[in-house]
């Protein structure tokens, strides 16, 4: 009996310590300035079984002219809902480079100030899908469907803090909406101990006001 009671605990030990990792990332453009809705992904060279399940609708406002958050980073089969929250008419507009074979889908509706009657629509095609509006051409959006549920974004401070992750060796992708070339990739070992890790641009995004 002791000898099962002994084997538990050490099952419910490796459960505990399998998700008690946690990974704070500060991202920085090339001269050192902390910067904002930098996409940070996770990807583990040996997959965990646990994978976290990401919310399967995500709201993308449009809101004092500006589309609201600037960056959404979601799963493919997301459904993003498109709200109007201004006084007047916008189009929601989103092309998406083709990634691989693939055709990625672009998608355009012209919304009515109305926030009862959100435009859904279903994203599939991983990658950038650009957001625009005919109407208001400083419009500008980003949603980045990602292959892993790892996933975060950099707050105004240009920080993230990732919790529960699982342990282990981790390979981290920084993506930024404006850039042209792939950033360097960052790799972590996640333990029981917090880890931190810094990321730096190679350019300088330009500096959005706040909304
Ligand atoms: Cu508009």
């Amino acid at each position: 009996m002791n000898a099962v009671r002994t084997l538990l605990a050490a099952l419910a030990c490796i459960a505990g310590t399998a998700q008690a990792a946690s990974l704070s990332v500060t991202v920085t453009d090339k001269d050192g300035t902390p910067v904002p809705d930098t996409a940070v992904m996770l990807r583990y060279p040996a997959p965990p079984l646990n994978r976290p399940v990401p919310p399967p609708v995500v709201v993308v406002d449009q809101e004092k002219m500006r589309f609201n958050p600037y960056l959404s980073i979601v799963a493919p089969g997301t459904t993003i809902l498109f709200t109007n929250r201004d006084a007047f008419d916008h189009h929601v507009v989103a092309t998406a480079p083709q990634i691989g074979t693939a055709p990625a889908k672009s998608f355009e509706t012209r919304l009515p100030p109305d926030p009862t009657k959100p435009f859904g629509v279903k994203l599939t095609d991983l990658g950038r899908h650009a957001l625009s509006c005919h109407l208001h051409s400083r419009m500008r959006g980003y949603i980045y469907v990602t292959d892993t549920p790892w996933f975060g974004k950099t707050d105004a401070q240009g920080q993230l803090t990732l919790d529960n992750l699982p342990a282990g060796l981790v390979d981290v992708q920084l993506w930024h909406p404006e850039q042209f070339l792939d950033q360097a990739p960052l790799r972590a070992q996640l333990g029981t101990a917090p880890a931190a890790l810094s990321g730096q641009l190679n350019f300088n995004p330009r500096v959005r006001r706040a909304l």
